[in-house]
Parts: structure tokens; C-alpha cells; sequence
């Protein structure tokens, strides 16, 4: 294990190697980040005004997502921890299906039978979120071994949180990984808490990286703040696995900013000092002082690129505000061919409750016995 890779100060300042990227590439690395700023602040809003149940930001953890992100290629595959949903719109992920699945309505590609903020995206090779802990890195292993077998060129990024660390799945999905020497990389996102429970908590080992030791796998530590350093790592470990050489534990140190949900209190259990501690090192102002020293980041451009992702983000909560939500009737299918007789029972019942509540929409009509 080596040192904490950082390229980027959290002044801006360089103090590591920058990689070679131009500056439109440069850009566009901030625009990602910046939009994820916006959305999330645009979706926390949303939840508050009742509109949509349940919100998970990644606030804070920008660099980590799209550094992350832009190390892969458009066929890898990213399997998701619980904040990687602005990863996903690096890799493809359209706007318009994030907010539908924000709003579970019937434009959401899980048809609403997920939690909102769970987001999937076949396009991209995104398989759909598990709020179980853990569980995304042994299928994350599966797949990955199975594009070995079948001499697939791609690798499998597979990004959990510190407290997943701790799951049965870390601990199987690491050492089958390391036997099988998948293609694949496994981005440890400690952002500081799992709920409330602090990331020093969460283990004895001297590091999270030190972990990888026991599988047989390289550990690094980056920066997670540092969007650069990010990508910088992911690029390397990426490569590493496409070229055979097995698997890589990528641990990226940052900070969630806000509550663990929509529905937590963080004041209850962390201190305002160790908030304001990561707000110095927040991610973006860190890399808009580099960009405004190279001059890519002018006055007031920051505030125009704002308005224009805000714009942007209404058009499309307006659009997916207004669109109908999922018929109640699918509720029972897609299970079985055919929808059972117990099923139809149960539904039909269902809905003469939901039409007295005047609850029932177009399409939920009572199927015949
Ligand atoms: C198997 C399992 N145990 C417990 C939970 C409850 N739970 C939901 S999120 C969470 C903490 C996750 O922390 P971390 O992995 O660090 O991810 P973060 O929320 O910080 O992104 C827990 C314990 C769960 N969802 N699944
Ligand atoms: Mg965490």
C-alpha cells in the first residue's frame, strides 16, 4: 500500500501529476460534477415539498462519482453501492429516467416496484440498486467472472460504501475475486459514516486499503475529493484488470455532507466541527479554484452553468410531474405468464378499496374471475 494519491490540493494547488487531459475534458469533469450539485439539491427540495418520498444525496461525494466514472468505458459495467446514481448519468444514464425513477411513475424503468432513488440502467450496463448491504459485490463477482469465461474485453466497477466493508458479501465477493482474478475493480467510497456509525467504528484494520492485502489484491487510498486523483486511480486499476492481472481495491476518502438519507438527522450524532472540516475540502470549490487558475472558469461562468443545469432539471421534473403514474394493475404482473386466480381475487378486492378512496387510475380495471 502506498501513500493517499492526491493531485489537487484543497486550495487547488497542484501537488501531484496531472494526467494528460484536455481542457474541454477538463470541463467537462466539472459540468458532471456541478450538475450532480444541482440535482441533488433540486431532488432534497422535491422530497421536502412532498412531492417525491425519499432522497440519498451524494453531496460531497461529487469527485468520487465522476472521477470514477470516467475512468470506464461505455462497456463496463458498474454495479452500484448506495450513491452512485450520479456516476450512472456520467455513463449515460438519460436525466429523464433518473427523475421518473425519482417519482417511481410509469416512465421509471422499475416500474415503480423499487424504492425511489434506486436507479438502473441497461443501456449503460448499470444493473438496478439493492439497498441490502453488500449484496451488489458478489453479483458484481459473478458477473465479472463470467466475462472472464467468456473472453469479454470489459472490466466491472463495484462500489460500495465503508459499512459495507463489513457485510458477508465484502468478505466473499473479495476473496472469490481474488481466486477467480476477475476483471473487475472495487471502489470503496468511505465517506466518513454508515448511518451513524462512524467509518474509524466500523474496523480495527489500520486502513480500509489494508484489507485487500488478505485477498490478494492491491490496496489504494486516494483523495475522493479530488476528482483528478480519482479518475488517476480508477484509470490505473481499470487497466489493471483489463489486462489480466486481477482484481484492485480502490478506497476513495471523502465525506457525505448531508444526512444518510432524507429521512436522518445527522446533527443527532456528528458534530458541526467535522462538517465544517469537509466543507473546506469540498470537492467542487477545490476543483473550480484549479480550473479558474488555468482560466477555464472565468467570473460568474460557475452561476450561468448553474442556471442553465437548473433550467435544464425543471424541464424535466415538469415533464415527469405530469406523467401518469403506474397502473395499479401492474402491482401483480409480470411474475407469473399468466396473472393466478389468487391474484386476480386479491386485486379485485384491492381495487374496489382504492376506487372508494378514489385512488384507482386509467387501466386499473378488475380483472374477470
Ligand atoms: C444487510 C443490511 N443491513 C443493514 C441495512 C441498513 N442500512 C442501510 S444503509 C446502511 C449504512 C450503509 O453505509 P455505507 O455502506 O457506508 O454507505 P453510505 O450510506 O455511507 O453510502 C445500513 C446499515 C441494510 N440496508 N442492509
Ligand atoms: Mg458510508
Amino acid at each position: 500500500m502506498t501513500a493517499k494519491l492526491q493531485i489537487l490540493e484543497k486550495d487547488g494547488a497542484v501537488v501531484g501529476e496531472l494526467p494528460q487531459l484536455s481542457d474541454a475534458e477538463l470541463l467537462e469533469l466539472y459540468q458532471h460534477m456541478l450538475r450532480i450539485r444541482v440535482l441533488d439539491g433540486r431532488m432534497l427540495k422535491l422530497q421536502r415539498a412532498g412531492r417525491i418520498g425519499f432522497v440519498g444525496t451524494s453531496t460531497g461525494l461529487e469527485a468520487s462519482l465522476v472521477g470514477a466514472a470516467a475512468a470506464l468505458r461505455p462497456s463496463d459495467w458498474m454495479w452500484s453501492g448506495l450513491r452512485e446514481g450520479g456516476a450512472a448519468l456520467v455513463r449515460g444514464l438519460p436525466l429523464s429516467e433518473y427523475v421518473a425513477q425519482m417519482y417511481c411513475n410509469s416512465n421509471d424503468t422499475a416500474k415503480g416496484r423499487q424504492m425511489c432513488n434506486h436507479f438502473q440502467h441497461k443501456g449503460s450496463n448499470y444493473p438496478s440498486w439493492s439497498s441490502v448491504i453488500g449484496t451488489q459485490i458478489t453479483h458484481g463477482v459473478g458477473a465479472a467472472y463470467a466475462s472472464k469465461l467468456r473472453g469479454e474485453d470489459v472490466v466491472h466497477s463495484i462500489h460500495m460504501g465503508d459499512g459495507a466493508t463489513s457485510s458477508n458479501g465484502f468478505h466473499s465477493g473479495l476473496n472469490f475475486a481474488g481466486v477467480w482474478k476477475v476483471p473487475a475493480v472495487f471502489v470503496c467510497v468511505d465517506n466518513g459514516w454508515a448511518i451513524s456509525v462512524c467509518s474509524r467504528d466500523q474496523t480495527a484494520a489500520e486502513s480500509y486499503a489494508a484489507k485487500a492485502e488478505a485477498y490478494g489484491m492491491p490496496g489504494i487510498e486516494v483523495d475522493g475529493n479530488d476528482v483528478l486523483a480519482v479518475r488517476e486511480a480508477m484509470t490505473a486499476a481499470v487497466a489493471r484488470a483489463r489486462s489480466g492481472e486481477g482484481p484492485s481495491l480502490v478506497v476513495l476518502e471523502t465525506y457525505r455532507m448531508l444526512g444518510h438519507s432524507s429521512s436522518d438527522d445527522p446533527s443527532k450524532y456528528r458534530e458541526d466541527a467535522e462538517v465544517a472540516h469537509w466543507q473546506e475540502r469540498c470537492p467542487l470549490e477545490r476543483y473550480e479554484a484549479f480550473l479558474a487558475a488555468r482560466g477555464l472558469l472565468g467570473a460568474g461562468e460557475k452561476e450561468a452553468l448553474e442556471q442553465r443545469l437548473m433550467a435544464e432539471i425543471d424541464a424535466v421534473i415538469h415533464e415527469q410531474e405530469g406523467a401518469e403514474p403506474m397502473p395499479l394493475r401492474s402491482l401483480v404482473e409480470d411474475v407469473y405468464e399468466e396473472v393466478p386466480r389468487h391474484l386476480r381475487l386479491q386485486f379485485n378486492a384491492f381495487l374496489e378499496v382504492a376506487e372508494r378512496r378514489g385512488e384507482a387510475t386509467r387501466g386499473d380495471g378488475a380483472f374477470p374471475l
